[in-house]
């Protein structure tokens, strides 16, 4: 690149109205006389979809590479498959954060989490979301929705000041920032308390036998990882050598609540009929169901019905399992009629990782398989793979087979979703949520001009750059990772990629094009200082 390229992509970054937005515009309005001619009842449906269903599959640690259509090898996805031939996959589309806190915090606020320096939070962490804010769940409920969420929730529960009290009402959380219905796992399957909320409270407990929990140090009762090693399933690292429960070591301690310790291996089926209990009762009306997976994080513990259901030993036979829950669910939705009134969404919380704290086999089976579809780093990284995750909208009827290579955000669902049905925000809510619905739905073709993403510190990807911050090592947890095989990409000097060229980010080119780096840099950071989030198109 000469320097002639580099000064007028300069010039652009310094002037936000970029003629892409005027290409939106114009194409925008190509797309719809496009439909009006091509599809005349397109305007006249039998019935109202103004305001669709939503189901939103979010996969936990799901990779790039890791379903069929996305390339994998070593696990079939049939139903996910069947998702992405009839619907659109997208090639450029990213979750947040490239861990589960942040990335979900964005997800449902519209804002990005390191404005709350919103970290992964252990399992004893009160809720992060300010009930009463924007949310994605309570604009759609205030929109007339039922909203509920299945599944991990990783976002705190209990009130900052006085904690959370397992034995009594677990709150505030879910029901608080907008959802009707919650059935939680609350943070990670490898993090106690290895219990399951309903609405406030925690499923199965007698008061006899209440629940305790310590971060710091070990409780009575339950024997742990450190000091009974052959109680294990898979051997563990030293943060995983908590508690055992299930034949698993977990990070932090907890004491009691037998009663209400989870079964890993059942958890599919719980989340599942959890699920499908909500759709049918909400099925005449609008319903909005967030199943968010555990799957395929650690500890990747199987139904004996999907052991050895791929080549890969657990965390294949996870996706399948994934696949299989997805699929059950989507044939509900058609045996009720809901298709067509269903949107549809799959992706993932954040890139993959193989040995995650337990020794699962992940790396010795992989064969051929690459979970991060060809792209540099994964889970905890501002590589590509660490946040490029497979995503995929399907709507029959409404939304064309076919393939977006459209940048686009999972943060961007918010303000999307309010647009589709017809919310306004009001100013200062969800303020890096930005009204992508045309692209989501494959009628324009324009992504982002510029994201943000987080991991060790923060990315800018800006055209065809990308940005990588420089952030401090940190040489006891660097360790931790490169003693697994993890890539977390922690560097004291900036990296700058160009994407276009060099899409697996093999070339540091920050030395080669240092005005580059200077102004993505300014660019980042009055993004992050700024109060407005980016600018609007
Ligand atoms: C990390 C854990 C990891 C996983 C992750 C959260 C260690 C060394 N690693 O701190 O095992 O639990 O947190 O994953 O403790 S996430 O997908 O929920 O972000
Ligand atoms: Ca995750």
């Amino acid at each position: 690149m000469g320097q002639r390229s580099e000064s007028i992509e300069i010039g652009t970054i310094e002037f936000p109205i970029n003629p892409n937005y005027i290409m939106k515009f114009a194409s925008t309005r190509i797309v719809l006389l496009a439909l009006a001619l091509s599809n005349a009842d397109f305007l006249v449906q039998a019935r109202d979809i103004s305001k669709p269903n939503i189901v939103l599959f979010l996969v936990d640690d799901l990779g790039y590479g890791d379903v069929g259509f996305y390339g994998a090898t070593g696990v079939e996805t049939p139903n996910i498959d069947a998702l992405a031939s009839s619907g659109l996959m997208f090639t450029d589309a990213h979750c947040t954060a490239a861990t589960c806190t942040p990335s979900r915090y964005s997800l449902l606020t519209g804002e990005h989490a390191f404005r709350q320096e919103a970290k992964v939070l252990d399992g004893d962490a009160t809720l992060i979301i300010e009930p009463g804010s924007w949310t994605l769940p309570s604009m759609l409920k205030n929109s007339g929705y039922a909203t509920a969420i299945v599944g991990k929730w990783h976002l705190g529960l209990g009130d900052s000041t006085s904690g959370v009290d397992w034995n009594d009402e677990v709150k505030p959380g879910p029901l608080e920032v907008g959802f009707d219905y919650s059935f939680l796992l609350p943070s990670t399957g490898d993090r106690v308390p290895c219990v399951l909320v309903e609405g406030h409270r925690v499923v199965g407990l007698k008061p006899d036998d209440p629940i305790q929990v310590d971060y710091n140090e070990r409780l009575g009762g339950l024997p742990d990882g450190f000091n009974n090693p052959e109680l294990l399933r898979y051997a563990a690292d030293s943060q995983h050598s908590g508690t055992i429960i299930n034949g698993v070591s977990r990070i932090g301690y907890m004491d009691g609540g037998k009663n209400a310790h989870w079964v890993d291996e059942e958890l599919p089926f719980l989340f599942n009929d959890k699920s499908e209990a909500f759709i049918e009762e909400n099925k005449d009306q609008p319903f909005f169901l967030f199943y968010s997976f555990h799957d395929i994080h650690v500890p990747r513990i199987i139904h004996p019905q999907f052991m050895g259901s791929s080549s890969m030993g657990p965390r294949g036979d996870a996706i399948a399992q994934v696949d299989w829950c997805v699929g059950e669910v989507v044939k509900m939705l058609d045996a009720r009629g809901l298709r067509e009134e269903t949107l549809v969404i799959f992706t993932s919380d954040n890139g993959p990782v193989l040995n995650d704290g337990y020794e699962d086999q992940a790396i010795e089976k992989l064969g051929s398989h690459n979970p991060t579809g060809g792209f540099r780093g994964g889970k905890y990284s501002l590589y590509e793979a660490g946040t490029k995750v497979s995503t995929i909208l399907n709507w029959p009827g409404k939304v064309a087979a076919g393939k977006s290579d459209a940048l686009l955000s999972q943060i961007d669902l918010g303000a999307s979703l309010a647009s589709l049905i017809g919310q306004d925000i009001k100013k200062g809510a969800a303020i890096d949520s930005i009204d992508y619905m045309d692209t989501w739905l494959g009628k324009s073709k324009t992504g982002r001009l510029e994201l943000i993403l987080e991991g060790y510190g923060l990315a800018l990807r800006r055209g065809k750059w990308k940005y990588v911050m420089p952030v401090e090592r940190d040489p006891y947890y660097d360790w931790v990772m490169e003693d697994k095989g993890i890539e977390h990409g922690r560097m004291r000097d900036a990296q700058l990629f160009n994407l276009e060229t060099d899409e697996k980010e093999e070339e540091n080119v920050a030395s080669k094009y240092p005005k580059v780096v200077e102004v993505l840099e300014r660019r980042l950071n009055s993004l992050v200082t700024g109060t407005r989030g980016y600018e609007r198109p």
